[in-house]
């Protein structure tokens, strides 16, 4: 425009640009932690992918079908059409989600199959119940993997439909929701596997393990409680983006019910213990690269990192029960789909109530 070539810039065409880079680029992002789930699965128990054929299968629907979903920015704007914006972020962003339950179907399934062929065998759950929940490398990876799959997911699909984007569009359910893919998704999958790499790679010990161990749960934990309290004030309306809700002083001020000024309160709290959670994860794996003992090439520390072993010597026979090879799996699958279904259901029923036909 300066140099003239250019006469004038459609606002239209320069978010749909925007926004197909912007939202593009957090992809990487997610295919990077989704890989950690899968590293970790191969760390912490030892585990191949249940098909391997399938999982890159879901890597290429990401590849084909991720960055449509950068429709859902412009669900708002006018001048697009209704079968544009469904056509984008209703049909083919469904491929990219169908990607992402695939992973979450997979990845805790084959950590299922490789316990239950080490003979944790016992009822739906038995494989889940003696997995190393003091190692920090296997808890992070797991609170990520259903918070970013029931928290970040399923609100990701309510807000990608058109008609329910209309609810919580621009209001404080957005970052309620990129919080959860973002920071449960990607930042914790990332530390947990800092735990992995600190004493593999940098060849130090951990410094304080006991920290080291509640360091996923604190920060992870919190963070749940971050984000449904501020899709819950999203969802009462709660602008994002302005530093006071009420509008005070306004000649249009908005009295708020007590529940949205109650969650923002909750969502300050919350943000607090994740911080600490975030400080605790930089003074261990900075004080480890710094201050832990060095490990010499090829000699096992007794201290090494808090993974306990998990594996019995006896390797179970047979495994699995009534044809599936990981059926705690397939049941918690059955438990995302009913909350899935539940959640997409009540949002219309709300919508019908906000936007009166008659
Ligand atoms: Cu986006």
């Amino acid at each position: 425009m300066s140099i003239g070539l250019v006469k004038e810039v459609d606002p239209l065409v320069y978010r749909t640009i925007w926004w197909a880079f912007g939202h593009s680029s957090q992809q990487i992002n997610v295919a990077a932690h989704i890989s950690i789930w899968y590293a970790v699965a191969a760390i912490a128990f030892g585990a191949k992918p249940m098909s391997e054929r399938v999982s890159r299968g879901a890597f290429l629907l990401y590849i084909l079908f991720l960055q449509l979903a950068s429709a859902h920015h412009l669900l708002a704007d006018p001048g697009l059409s209704t079968n544009w914006k469904v056509v984008n972020t209703s049909y083919f962003m469904y491929f990219a989600v169908l990607a992402s339950m695939i992973h979450g179907l997979t990845i805790p399934g084959a950590m299922e199959v490789a316990q239950r062929a080490k003979g944790f065998n016992k009822g739906l759950f038995e494989w889940l119940r003696k997995a190393p929940w003091g190692n920090p490398v296997f808890s992070g990876v797991f609170i990520s993997i259903i918070g970013f799959g029931f928290l970040g997911g399923i609100s990701g699909v309510m807000m990608g439909t058109e008609q329910l984007n209309m609810i919580i569009h621009n209001t404080i359910y957005v970052p309620g929701h990129f919080h959860a893919t973002v920071v449960i998704g990607t930042t914790l999958s990332f530390m947990s596997l800092t735990y992995f790499l600190i004493p593999v790679l940098f060849r130090r010990e951990m410094i304080s393990p006991s920290l080291a161990k509640l360091q996923p749960y604190l920060f992870g934990l919190s963070m749940y409680f971050f984000c449904l309290v501020m899709m819950g004030a999203g969802t009462l309306g709660v602008s994002r983006r302005h530093w006071d809700m009420a509008f005070n002083g306004a000649a249009l001020a908005y009295e708020w019910p007590g529940a949205a000024y109650l969650m923002m309160g909750l969502v300050g709290i919350a943000g607090i213990a994740a911080i600490v959670g975030g400080a605790i994860y930089i003074y261990v794996t900075v004080g480890s690269l710094l201050w832990g003992r060095k490990l010499d090439a090829g000699a096992p520390s007794a201290k090494f990192t808090p993974i306990p072993l998990t594996a019995p010597t006896v390797t179970a026979q047979t495994y699995g029960s009534a044809g599936f090879a990981a059926p705690g799996t397939f049941m918690l699958a059955m438990v995302f789909l009913v909350s899935f279904i539940l959640y997409y259901f009540i949002n219309w029923k709300y919508l019908s109530q906000l936007w009166g036909l008659s």
